[in-house]
């Protein structure tokens, strides 16, 4: 008898009690800069600078040691190790909160912010701490390095794994996010119906009335239970 395949989506909020902003809460980054300013094609190439400083910044706030994997994080990696069968945790997030946490079966549709994509020869390799000084590809050397960050407007990466883990999943979880960005918004019509849908998130998200189950809270108290339980639930 095989355990339920699990597809985990996480955003933001799980980072929230790390000390790392979300978007569009009230002390968000959407409410310091504009989403058009920094985070589009069109913005890096009309300011370059504006927008390889605001990832610099970002990146040297996930680099500060105070930001640590929270007890949210810790437990989603728990989660993946113990679980024998299909299990994919899908991240909106850019920082690395859920790989140092020890998360193995984990995506990052938005990219991350310790990463930079070459330019000229398309290489993904480690960030350096400032773009902004236009360091050299490790690769081919050009220097026209750029964050390996999912713009709007642009491609999320892995698309065709994650939507290939949905149309099998028996359980959606979806945790700190507000769905307002698309296509992760849209995984919740993907699989209600079909799998088990829980929403854990500090308030109602735009897809909570989708979601056959819903509890509200900080994180890093509704996810360390949720796991629990679902461990307990399977004899794991
Ligand atoms: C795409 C990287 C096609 C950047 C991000 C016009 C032109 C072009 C595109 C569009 C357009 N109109 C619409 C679109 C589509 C667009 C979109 O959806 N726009 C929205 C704004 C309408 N999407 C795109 O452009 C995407 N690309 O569509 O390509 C395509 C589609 C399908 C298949 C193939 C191709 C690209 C989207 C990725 C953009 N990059 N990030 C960066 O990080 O700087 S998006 C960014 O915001 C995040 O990465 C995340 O994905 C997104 C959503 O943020 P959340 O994680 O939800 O955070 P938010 O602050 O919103 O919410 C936090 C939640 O946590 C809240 O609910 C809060 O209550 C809760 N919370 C707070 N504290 C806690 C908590 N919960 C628990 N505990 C706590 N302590
Ligand atoms: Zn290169």
């Amino acid at each position: 008898m095989s355990l339920p395949a699990i597809v985990i989506l996480t955003g933001a909020g799980i980072s929230r009690e790390s000390g790392l902003a979300t978007f569009r809460d009230p002390d968000g980054l959407w409410a310091q800069v504009r989403v058009e300013e920094v985070a589009t094609p069109d913005a890096f190439a009309r300011d370059p600078e504006r927008v390889l400083g605001f990832y610099d910044a970002r990146r040297a706030q996930i680099r500060d040691p105070a930001v640590q994997p929270n007890a949210a994080h810790l437990a989603l990696a728990e989660l993946d190790r113990r679980w024998p069968d299909e299990f994919l945790l899908v991240t909106q997030n850019v920082d690395d909160l859920h790989d140092r946490a020890g998360a193995r079966r984990l995506l990052h549709m938005p990219g991350e912010l310790a990463k930079a994509r070459c330019l000229a020869c398309a290489a993904v390799q480690e960030a350096p701490a400032c773009l902004a000084l236009r360091p050299a590809c490790q690769a081919c050397g050009a220097a026209r390095l750029r964050p390996h960050i999912v713009w709007f407007g642009e491609t999320p990466l892995d698309m065709a794994q994650i939507y290939d883990a949905l149309a099998r999943c028996d359980l959606f979880v979806s945790i700190g996010t507000s769905g307002n960005v698309y296509p992760a918004a849209g995984f919740i019509a993907e699989v209600r119906g079909r799998a088990r849908t829980l929403e854990l998130n500090l308030e109602p998200s735009e897809g909570a009335t989708l979601f056959e189950a819903a509890r509200h809270g900080p994180a890093t108290r509704l996810v360390p239970a949720f796991v629990a339980e679902l461990l307990a639930a399977h004899g794991l």
